[in-house]
């Protein structure tokens, strides 16, 4: 235990004053639930006051939540914290100088994933906010997931030369990754185990000391600040791993003349005590903001800031290829879209294709790195015109997105699946069929939404993902 530090947080006494740098969907449940602790005098969200950004401030010093969607119990949490003058939203960076304990919850996305290179400007401004603005003794803890190596390097570096302070010394520095899923984010919180890694044993310590109050049922895991980044990046990457896995298979069964299905329930019968294949789903692809950058963080951490890699030779990063076959997906289906178009003596070109589901998962209005954009631009390349229906999102950036489903089906020549949305589950091919007036339509189900037969009986030439029993069935 380093004994300057030690002695400074001991004069701190325990962590009453808090701050939360970030009030977006990490940052505001954290906050505030923060705020509803006992032990917790007063909570500031700290928000730039910026054009995109700055209406939180006011919404959130209203009680309200400026976040999308459903979360259970988050507005009533604002509210009474509010009321209560425990939390307070402010763009007054200075106030940092009240609190014992600061977080930051900033993403560092990739500009471009090929070259390994996050875009850090968020963070490190926030970094350099914190560093002007702390008190010696202050703990400092990094949330957001975030490249391995990054809290005890460049966010390290930021934070002394701001500050004049010494790391671990003056101040306590840690990574907490952030675990929660949109629409469960309290839950998530309170719930799941929280990983702590410190920069030393003081800091994993006082970062203990601050997340622990949080927990109702999960459990603190400490560890060193890289191993936190490390297990935070891999926990997603192995999630990536294992839809490509069952993507690859779906491949291979369908080449096989086979249904990736029925092997599916095969492999995941086998299950006894410490046995298990935890076998996930094929699909259109992988979306979403967090495994399709996360890879690319553990990556670069390995590759940029790690030592000397022993790997087998001149081979690619199993982890990458996870992501480049996941990425594949939306081409399979462009692929399996034209042979459906072929088999009903289409051509792509003019083609008015019928594209349902915008959102990257289901029964959700987030669209962040939709699969479905990788296969509306490549349709639109091979100069077919698409229409993208989603009932559950209203608008995105130049695509016009219908949520009547009869207006984007009537007259098109082939409808492409790509989210699991629970309307898809009961199109009736009768109906779809007086819409589209073809004799042959064509339908790709990228989600194992509809039945095959059904749809096939009724006249359609049916493609699906991993359906190698069923994808060349003869024209009825
Ligand atoms: N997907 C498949 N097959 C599957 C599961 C997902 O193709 O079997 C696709 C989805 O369609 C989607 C993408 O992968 O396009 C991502 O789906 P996801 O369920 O992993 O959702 P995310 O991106 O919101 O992942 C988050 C992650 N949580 C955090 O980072 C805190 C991830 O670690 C969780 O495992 C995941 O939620 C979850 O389980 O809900």
């Amino acid at each position: 235990m380093n004994s300057i530090l030690s002695g400074l947080l001991k004069k701190r006494g325990p962590i009453r004053r808090i701050g939360v740098v970030g009030m977006g969907y990490v940052g505001i449940p954290s906050a505030v639930l923060f705020a509803d602790l006992p032990g917790i005098e007063k909570v500031y969200g700290f928000q730039r006051a910026s054009k995109t950004s700055g209406y939180k401030i006011e919404m959130l010093n209203c009680g309200e939540s400026p976040l999308k969607g459903e979360e259970p119990g988050l507005e009533e949490l604002i509210g009474k914290v509010v009321e209560a003058g425990k939390f307070a939203c402010t763009s007054d960076f200075s106030k940092i100088g009240e609190c014992d304990a600061v977080t930051l919850a900033i993403q560092t996305p990739f500009r471009n994933p090929k070259d390994l290179e996050p875009d850090f400007t968020a963070l490190f401004e926030g970094l350099r906010l914190v560093g002007k603005n702390m008190e010696q003794g202050t703990l400092v803890v990094l949330e957001s997931t975030i490249t391995p190596g990054t809290t005890s390097g460049i966010a390290r570096e930021i934070l002394e030369k701001e500050s004049g302070m010494i790391a671990g010394e003056d101040f306590a520095l840690a990574h907490a990754p952030e675990r929660v899923m949109v629409g469960r984010l309290i839950r998530n919180i309170q719930e799941h185990d929280r990983i702590v890694g410190g920069i030393d044993e003081t800091s994993t310590t006082r970062a203990t000391e601050l997340y622990s109050p949080l927990l109702t049922k999960g459990k603190i895991i400490p560890m060193t600040a890289t191993a936190a980044e490390v297990t935070k990046t891999a926990e997603n990457t192995f999630r990536d791993l294992q839809i490509a896995a069952v993507n690859e298979l779906a491949l291979y069964c369908e080449a096989m003349g086979i249904n990736v299905y029925d092997v599916r329930e095969g492999i995941a019968s086998l299950k006894e005590e410490g046995v298990t294949r935890a076998i996930l789903w094929p699909g259109a692809g992988v979306g979403g903001h967090c495994l399709t950058k996360d890879t690319y963080h553990l990556e670069r951490g390995v590759k940029v800031l790690g030592g000397p890699l022993d790997y087998p030779e001149g081979k690619d990063s199993l982890f990458v290829l996870a992501r480049n076959i996941n990425d594949f997906m939306p081409k399979h289906i462009f692929n399996l879209t034209i042979a459906g178009l072929e088999r009903a003596g289409k051509t792509v070109e003019g083609a008015n294709i019928a594209l349902l589901g915008w959102a990257f998962t289901t029964n959700s209005a987030d669209a962040r790195n939709t699969p479905s954009e990788l296969y509306r631009n490549r349709m639109r390349e091979a100069k077919a015109i698409v229409k993208v229906h989603d009932p559950w999102i209203t608008e995105y950036p130049g695509v016009e997105i219908e949520k009547d489903l009869a207006v984007v089906l009537e007259g098109a020549d082939a409808i492409a699946i790509f989210t699991g949305h629970s309307e898809y589950y009961d199109l009736d091919p009768v109906f779809l069929k007086m819409l589209m007036q073809e004799k042959h339509p064509v339908i790709v189900d990228g989600r194992n939404v509809v039945d095959a037969d059904l749809f096939i009986r009724n006249g359609f030439v049916y493609k699906g993902i991993g359906r190698g029993d069923k994808n060349l069935h003869p024209l009825q």
